[in-house]
């Protein structure tokens, strides 16, 4: 909005050019996004714990007990934080600006109509699993197709470390990348079960992808760094540096000891938004790497799952997600918590070589 407002004045004040520049406008997005938050966390901290969202705890995490009753649906917070810095940063006549953000209220929705059954009409099962997931599918399918629909956008995959092996997939683009959208989404959900533990990688994906996006979306970096080139997505930089200002503010409250959990409102949404931001600025395979410590998470469940359900009980974890092992071999949650950022750091790092090492 502010872009719109100012820069038709840029030819007679020139200082207003500045409002041009992504890279301005961006850190104005993340500033305003963890403004947001801190402010209006502690009011939304309260209002939720008013409307006794307080958080549904198992019994068989027996560290978890003293959480019992910790406000959750605190994901609206980054919900909210997000749109109105968006709103008031970005070029709203750009098309990739609005996808990410429909797809990003999209996949909240559903999370908030789950948290909503389970949490305030305290319906023990909230949305059935089934539904959720096909509600997800719909909203990725529509938004990779409308993408799809657009002549100039690559069905081609970029290999990371390879840079000429670029496999096109043609049709089979789209269920590959609902697939991730999906898949990404459900990840960042199955990874928040501690706290803090999904929203720090989170933020750093966010941070990685700002970076892939502006690459991908300018012209001649792109090129020098033999990038995929994608006309027009470097305005979602904007909305990955918002996403990483939330997140920060979030995390001051859900750090460990947490005041508020996000919810699924919080986690599928984060998690959509990834998912989508990959598939926008071809970078899809990074995400298993920038994402790596959802991926980790994810296959823990699949093979626990698998094994338990092979072998007609035993089981390869104490307990899946992954976390729930290590806080079961005695581990103390913080600790737990600050390796897995750790490990997403250094994830991060080993993405962003990929730049070079090709
Ligand atoms: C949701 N939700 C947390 C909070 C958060 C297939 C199966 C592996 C699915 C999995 C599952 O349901 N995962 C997705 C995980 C819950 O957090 C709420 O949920 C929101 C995210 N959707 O925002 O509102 C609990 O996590 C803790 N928490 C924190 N800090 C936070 O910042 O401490 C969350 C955020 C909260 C709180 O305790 O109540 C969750 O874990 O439920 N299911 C599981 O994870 C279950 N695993 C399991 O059954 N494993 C089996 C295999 C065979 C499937 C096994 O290994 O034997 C475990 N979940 C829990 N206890 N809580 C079982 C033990």
């Amino acid at each position: 909005m502010i872009y719109h407002l100012l820069v038709p004045f840029a030819s007679q004040l020139t200082l207003l050019n500045v409002f041009r520049y992504i890279t301005f406008r961006s850190i104005a997005a993340f500033t305003t996004a963890l403004v947001i938050s801190i402010l209006l966390g502690p009011k939304v901290i309260a209002w939720l714990t008013r409307l006794k969202c307080g958080q549904y705890i198992h019994e068989d995490v027996k560290a978890h007990q003293c959480k019992a009753g910790t406000p959750t649906m605190g994901g609206l917070l980054i919900v909210i934080a997000i749109c109105v810095s968006v709103l008031l940063w970005s070029d709203l006549s750009n098309e990739n600006v609005w996808m990410t953000l429909l797809v990003f209220l999209g996949f909240g929705a559903i999370g908030m109509a789950d948290d909503y059954l389970k949490v305030v009409q305290k319906q023990n099962k909230g949305l059935s699993a089934r539904g959720k997931i096909v509600g997800q599918i719909l909203i990725a399918a529509a938004a990779v197709g409308i993408l799809m629909m657009d002549p100039d956008f690559s069905t081609k995959l970029a290999v990371p470390f390879f840079k000429n092996f670029q496999p096109d997939l043609g049709l089979f683009y789209l269920p590959f990348a609902v697939m991730v959208i999906v898949g990404a989404s459900n990840g960042v959900n199955l990874t928040d079960g501690l706290d803090g533990l999904a929203i720090g990688p989170t933020v750093v994906a966010a941070g990685m992808f700002a970076l892939f996006v502006y690459v991908a979306g300018h012209a001649q970096i792109a090129r020098y760094l033999q990038v995929m080139p994608v006309s027009g997505v470097g305005e979602v930089t904007v909305f990955c540096a918002a996403m990483v200002g939330a997140g920060l503010g979030f995390l001051w409250f859900n750090a460990y000891p947490a005041q508020v959990f996000m919810g699924d409102v919080g986690s599928l949404s984060l998690g959509g938004a990834l998912g989508f931001v990959a598939v926008v600025c071809k970078q899809e395979l990074i995400l298993l790497i920038v994402g790596g410590v959802f991926v980790l998470e994810t296959l823990s469940v699949i093979l626990q799952v698998s094994y338990f359900k092979f072998t007609g009980g035993k089981r390869i974890f104490k307990m899946a997600p992954l976390h729930h092992h290590f806080e079961l071999k005695g581990i103390p949650e913080s600790k737990i918590i600050i390796r897995f950022w750790i490990l997403s750091i250094l994830l991060a790092f080993v993405a962003l070589s990929t730049l070079k090492l090709r």
